[in-house]
């Protein structure tokens, strides 16, 4: 398989999780590279669903090793209880499962700051999944955040959590919101700590010996192209690097060892969160929600939906160097008996055939659109891509032309076996 960064290559749920599940059966080590427990990724096997947050979905398959790399920001809280309940799932996590000493640490003084800006921004808030993402990021950038090596040491991580919540106590008081006690922290993050240490390594060496034995290597990337921090629709983004480039700073591995990109999208767009989303469209947000799809893997919350965004997605090629493309929930539009793709933008008469920077720019962005006709039959039982409807096959490509890049995979349900390749 060779060594493959997986991104998202819209505003995230691009249906990440199923993908690198089927693409995981050829690779040796999966690795997560960024973002936190703010990720959700869903993977069916048989009826059996499993949803997973901080652990890469390698895990679902026995004897995959995985890797939480050094661009992921951890609640060690919340992976001992994600750890525990695959555990009960008879998952092994044990002995499959390493942890990067040099990952940040996510801490409730985190997620209460998430709010509190989130409520201070009124009308204008992000729409964060509240896990304490940005306030994390933001303790990395400015030096004084918290590390696993730091967890793993009781003597130093209690000197240092004292410190910290002092500190930030003082910053919750001037939000006029509760202080955080240190004493719980203190116990909570101990016992985390003592169960994640045998879990915790080096993982840039790991990762170099695993590439010079020529172990395939999958980049599980979590959130989209869009919620990128310096590509995506700022600032309606999350903190990290979503993009192919993130997989190496957030892993240690180098951009010549990296051999393919492959980019996840849906035949349709959805976003979760506030920001601009320019082919939003209600009608076929009430048509998937009335599906039951599209709510939120971490939160619960509807996703905005509507067309799909060619702008968007050649941006994403662009910014990722997308090789090859899966679609995935193509049988979201079984229904539809005419689908639009926006093949271009405009404001007044000027027309756009990129994303504006400026985020009142793109707000104010109305799709130029291009219709194809429904294939109007189901889809979700096809295995074969020869048996799809002509009709499908020419969006597919039609879709897969407009991004600029070859169409690899096309998937019509959330199971293993509704996965065709080209
Ligand atoms: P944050 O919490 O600081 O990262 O939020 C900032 C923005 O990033 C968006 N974001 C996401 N968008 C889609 N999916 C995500 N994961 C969950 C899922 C979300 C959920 O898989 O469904 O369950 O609600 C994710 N994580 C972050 C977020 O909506 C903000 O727009
Ligand atoms: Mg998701």
């Amino acid at each position: 398989m060779a060594n493959t960064i997986l991104v998202g290559a819209q505003w995230g749920d691009e249906g990440k999780g199923k993908i690198i599940d089927v693409l995981t059966e050829q690779a040796d080590v999966v690795v997560r590279t960024q973002g936190g427990n703010n990720a959700g990724h869903t993977v069916f096997i048989g009826k059996q669903k499993y949803v997973l947050h901080l652990i890469p979905s390698g895990i679902l398959r026995k004897s995959k090793t995985c890797v939480i790399g050094n661009g992921v920001v951890i609640d060690p809280v919340s992976l001992v209880e994600e750890i525990d309940g695959l555990e009960k799932m008879n998952v092994k996590v044990n002995g499959n499962l390493f942890i990067s000493e040099t990952a940040h640490l996510v801490f409730p003084y985190h997620r209460e700051l998430d709010a509190q800006r989130e409520i201070l921004k009124g009308k204008n808030k992000i729409g964060t999944t509240k896990r304490g993402i940005g306030p994390a990021y933001g303790d990395k950038a400015a030096r004084t955040g918290l590390r696993v090596i730091d967890l793993v040491n009781p003597a130093r991580f209690e000197v240092l959590l004292k410190q910290k919540i002092k500190e930030n106590n003082e910053v919750l008081k001037a939000f006029g919101a509760k202080p955080i006690s240190f004493a719980k922290v203190l116990e909570a993050y101990r016992k985390a700590g003592d169960r994640l240490k045998p879990f915790v390594t080096n993982t840039v060496v790991l990762l170099d010996k695993s590439i010079r034995r020529g172990d395939d290597i999958l980049f599980e990337g979590a959130q989209g192209t869009f919620l990128d921090i310096d590509h995506g629709t700022y600032p309606f983004v999350t903190s990290s690097n979503t993009t192919a480039g993130g997989a190496c700073t957030g892993s240690g591995v180098a951009p010549n060892r990296m051999d393919r990109v492959v980019g996840v999208m849906k035949a349709y767009t959805t976003r979760v969160g506030e920001g601009p989303l320019p082919t939003e469209n209600a009608e076929i947000a009430d048509l998937l929600h009335g599906m039951g799809r599209e709510f939120g893997a971490t939160t619960g919350r509807a996703r905005r939906c509507g067309w799909f965004d060619s702008v968007a997605t050649r941006h994403a090629t662009m910014v990722n160097g997308i090789d090859e493309l899966a679609v995935t929930n193509v049988d979201g539009l079984d229904t539809v008996e005419t689908i639009r793709v926006c093949i271009g933008y405009k404001i007044g008469s000027t027309r756009y055939d990129y994303i504006p920077n400026e985020i009142e720019a793109l707000a104010k962005c109305t799709p130029v659109y291009a219709e194809f006709p429904g294939w109007l039959t189901p889809t979700h039982e096809i295995r074969d891509w020869k048996k799809m409807p002509a009709k499908a096959k020419t969006y597919l490509k039609a879709l897969a032309e407009l991004t600029g890049a070859k169409l690899a995979i096309a998937s019509t349900g959330p199971a293993r076996e509704q996965t065709m390749f080209l």
